[in-house]
Order: structure tokens, then sequence, then C-alpha cells
């Protein structure tokens, strides 16, 4: 019975791997027809390439390569590196930077640049993934924003006389200070400023720099006093969602986005709503064909006790003895059965994780 046993789990193998084969063809993530890629960046409907390709101007990637190389361009400039159907985009910003030779600005290195987006984008600096980063020994920075309310500005300074107490891999305040970004955030400018020109600590921090980051990309070391001149663009998350209404105002309008399988989330961070796959689905929700089942019987297989097999299910799955075999529930493993029916172990819910 053992060896027959043994028999049976080497062709539960043998099914399990052409399935896996299947499961590996990739979702379509643009609409039929349309182009899903620009250079290396995927680019999944709601944004499009072409007309007839996206979901409203807002979403419209300009492909070009006027700029060097082949990238997609959002609508008011900004090259964007990644597009994620979580309602984020991975974007890059100019920094601002004041850079001195013996005490004078050097109009060359000196970059005044207003980070913008326009606020008709709808599209948001992301507060919880970015914060804005001064660097320099002789510096101070200004975030301005722009909202209906008003005018706002934040920042902080950096001053330093030597290096000696800068710690790497730690912005906080010695050569390096950060604030965080306000929620909601479409149209900022950035100013960075010395009180001394750089004068006295010259030799190791020609610049000020200012600029929005992304927290995990930015490591602040002694280094970044003066590598930063080299550098001009920081990358930046944005937020995005469809619209300005929210989920109960447009569920039953023409122009619900949401495919099959999905359900509809309210933007917090703005106005809009956003899709996401129902659990135990995966693809893009904003097409109507989207979201379909995930086999979650694969990578890992969940059923791990000997002579178990898992039975796909739509949205879920099952755990059972193979043939032969049943449930001892004592000893918690699958026993051998006189009869040869199919016995139900245990049914778990399957809670897939939207961004693993
Ligand atoms: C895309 O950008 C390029 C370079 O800025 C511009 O010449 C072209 O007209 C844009 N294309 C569209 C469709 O807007
Ligand atoms: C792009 O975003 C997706 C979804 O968040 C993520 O899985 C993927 O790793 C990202 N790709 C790159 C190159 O950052
Ligand atoms: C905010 O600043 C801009 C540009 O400096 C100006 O045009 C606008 O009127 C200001 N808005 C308010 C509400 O003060
Ligand atoms: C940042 O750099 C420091 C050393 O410079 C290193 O110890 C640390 O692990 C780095 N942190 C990250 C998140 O890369
Ligand atoms: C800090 O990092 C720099 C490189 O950026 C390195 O030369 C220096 O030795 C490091 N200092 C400490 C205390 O780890
Ligand atoms: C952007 O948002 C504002 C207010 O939230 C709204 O009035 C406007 O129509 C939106 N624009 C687009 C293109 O969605
Ligand atoms: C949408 O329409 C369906 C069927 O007509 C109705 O049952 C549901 O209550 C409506 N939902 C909202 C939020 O109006
Ligand atoms: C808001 O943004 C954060 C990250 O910036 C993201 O984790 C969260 O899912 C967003 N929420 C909504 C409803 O868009
Ligand atoms: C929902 O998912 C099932 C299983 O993958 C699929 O057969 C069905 O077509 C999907 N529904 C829609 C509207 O895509
Ligand atoms: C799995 O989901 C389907 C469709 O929602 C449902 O009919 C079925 O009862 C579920 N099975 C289990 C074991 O939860
Ligand atoms: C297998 O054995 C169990 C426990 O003895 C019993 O409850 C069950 O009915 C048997 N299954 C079949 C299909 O006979
Ligand atoms: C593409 C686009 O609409 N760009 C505009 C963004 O906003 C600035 C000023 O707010 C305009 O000058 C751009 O033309």
């Amino acid at each position: 019975m053992g060896f027959l046993g043994i028999l049976v789990q080497v062709t539960w193998v043998a099914v399990m791997l052409s399935e896996l084969a299947a499961a590996a063809i990739a979702f379509p993530i643009a609409l039929p027809n349309c182009p899903d890629k620009c250079g290396d960046v995927e680019i999944p409907y709601p944004f499009g390439l072409r007309e007839g390709c996206y979901i409203g101007q807002n979403f419209f990637v300009n492909c070009t390569n006027s700029f060097g190389p082949t990238q997609p361009i959002l609508l008011g400039g900004l090259t964007a590196t990644n597009f994620s159907l979580e309602g984020q985009a991975n974007v890059l910003t100019h920094m601002a930077k004041d850079c001195y030779k013996h005490g004078v600005l050097d109009q060359d290195l000196s970059i005044w640049t207003s980070v913008y987006l326009n606020s008709s984008l709808n599209f948001t600096i992301s507060s919880s993934q970015n914060k804005f980063i001064v660097v320099g020994c002789d510096t101070y920075a200004y975030l301005n924003f722009q909202q209906e309310r008003g005018n706002f500005s934040t920042g902080c300074v950096s001053v330093c006389e030597n290096t000696r107490y800068i710690v790497n891999g730690s912005c906080s305040g010695v050569g390096c200070c950060e604030v965080n970004i306000p929620n909601g955030l479409n149209y900022v400018s950035l100013e960075s400023r010395s009180f001394n020109n750089h004068a006295k600590v010259g030799a190791f921090n020609p610049c000020g720099y200012a600029f929005i980051s992304q927290q995990t990309m930015f490591n602040f070391s002694i280094d970044s006093l003066h590598s930063l001149q080299h550098q001009n663009m920081t990358p930046v998350v944005l937020d995005w969602a469809i619209g300005t209404e929210t989920c109960k105002d447009v569920v039953n309008k023409s122009g619900y986005t949401c495919g099959g399988n999905s359900t509809c989330i309210d933007s917090d961070n703005g106005s809009g709503y956003r899709c996401k796959c129902m659990e135990g689905y995966l693809g893009n929700p904003y097409l109507h064909h989207g979201c379909q089942d995930i086999n979650e019987c694969e990578n890992p297989n969940p059923c791990k006790l000997p002579r178990e097999k898992c039975i796909n299910g739509l949205g879920n799955f099952t755990c059972s003895c193979i043939k032969g075999y049943h449930l001892d529930i004592s000893a918690g493993i699958c026993v051998t059965n006189q009869s040869s029916e199919l016995i139900t172990l245990s049914v778990r819910k399957y809670t897939y994780c939207i961004a693993p």
C-alpha cells in the first residue's frame, strides 16, 4: 500500500508541473490590439500609448525617443519608470541644487528647478512612500506647494562644519535632513539655498541639494555631500486613481471601469476610485476580463501532508487525501481506507497578497 501511495504521488507531481506550465502564460495587461510596452516599461490599462488604448487624457503615455532612449513620458513631462496596478506610478523628477566655486554660484551646475505635476493631471505625490530630503552642510531648502486652499511651504536646515558627526545611512540632521510630504500634493516646487555660499565647507561639500525621493531609494552617506552633484534626477512614487467620484457614485454609471471578478475601492490619497481583483484572482482589474482565477495549488502547493492533494476552485482551493486514503483527524495524517472515495480534508480560504 505504501508503495502504491508513492506511485500515486509521482503521478500527481507530473500533473502539477503541467498545470504550472499553463499558468506561466502572462495575463494581458493592455486592451486588445494595444501596445503594452514602451522600451522596458510595461504599460497596463488604464494607461495607454495610443488613442483608444487609455481611459482618459490623464492616462495617455507618450512613448518617445526624443530625449534619447525610448521612454514613457506622462502628460506634464515626467518620465515614468514603472506602473503598478495598485494605483502607483514610479517617475523621475529633477533635483534642486545650488553649487559654488570659491564662494561664487556655479551657474553650470546649479539648476533651480520647479518640479511640477500639473494639477489637472490629478496624480498625487505619495505621502507614505516619499520624503523631502535636503543634503548639505551650509544648506536650507523649501518645498513649496499649491493647493486649492492656498500656497504653503515646508523644509529643513542642515549646517555642519566638518563630517565628523555624520552617520552613514542616517538622514537625521547632520549633513542631511528630511521632512514628510503632506497628503494629496500635485503641484510642488523645490528650492535649495545657502547661508554662506559653502565658503567654509566647499572642500567636502560644494553644493546644497533638495529633492523628493522614494524613501527606500536614497541612503545618505558622507559621499552624498559631493557625489550628488553628478546626479540630476531622483525616483518618486505617484498615486493615481480613476476620475474624481467615489465607488458608490460610479458603480452603476456607464464609465465604470472595474471588470469581472474585481471590486472597487475609493482612493484615500486624493479623489477617484481604483479597482482590485477579488481574493483568489489575478490580472488587470481595469480590463473587462482582466481578473482570472489563481491556481493556488502551485508555487508552493499549500497542501503539505503526505498523500494529500490540492484541488483548485474559483477564488479558493481545497486540500483532500488522495484516492484510497482519508484523514485521521486525531493523527492529522491521511491513512489508508477500504473505500476508494475521495474525502474532503479541509477547506481553507486562500488570502492572496496583492502587493507581494
Ligand atoms: C510625444 O513627445 C514628443 C517629444 O516631446 C512630441 O514631439 C510628440 O508630439 C508627442 N506625441 C504626442 C502624441 O503627444
Ligand atoms: C513595477 O511595479 C510592480 C508592481 O508594483 C512590481 O511588482 C515590479 O517589481 C516593479 N518593477 C520594477 C522594475 O520596479
Ligand atoms: C499661489 O502661488 C501662485 C504662484 O506663485 C499664484 O499664482 C497663486 O495666486 C497663489 N495662490 C494663492 C491662493 O495665493
Ligand atoms: C545604507 O548605508 C549604510 C552604510 O553606508 C548601510 O549600513 C545600510 O545598510 C544601508 N541601508 C540601506 C537601506 O541600504
Ligand atoms: C561612510 O561611508 C563612506 C563612503 O560613503 C566611507 O568612506 C566611510 O568610511 C564610512 N564611514 C563610516 C564610519 O562607516
Ligand atoms: C481633477 O480633480 C479635480 C478636483 O478633485 C476635478 O475637478 C477635475 O475634474 C479632475 N480632473 C480630471 C482630469 O480628472
Ligand atoms: C446599482 O444597480 C443595482 C441593480 O440595478 C442595484 O441593485 C444597486 O443597489 C445599485 N448600486 C448603487 C450603489 O446604486
Ligand atoms: C494610498 O497610498 C498608499 C501608498 O502611498 C497605498 O499603500 C495605499 O494603498 C493607497 N490607498 C488608496 C486607497 O489608494
Ligand atoms: C471570472 O473568473 C473566472 C475564472 O477564471 C472566469 O472564467 C470568468 O470569465 C471571469 N469573469 C470575467 C467577467 O472575466
Ligand atoms: C469556492 O468559491 C466558489 C465560487 O465563489 C464557491 O461556489 C465555492 O463554494 C467555494 N468553495 C469553497 C470550498 O469555499
Ligand atoms: C474511510 O474511512 C473513514 C473512517 O473509517 C470512514 O468514515 C469513511 O466513510 C471511509 N470512506 C469511504 C469512502 O468509505
Ligand atoms: C502638458 C501640460 O499640460 N503642461 C502644462 C502644465 O502646467 C504648466 C503650468 O502650470 C503649463 O505651463 C504646461 O503647459
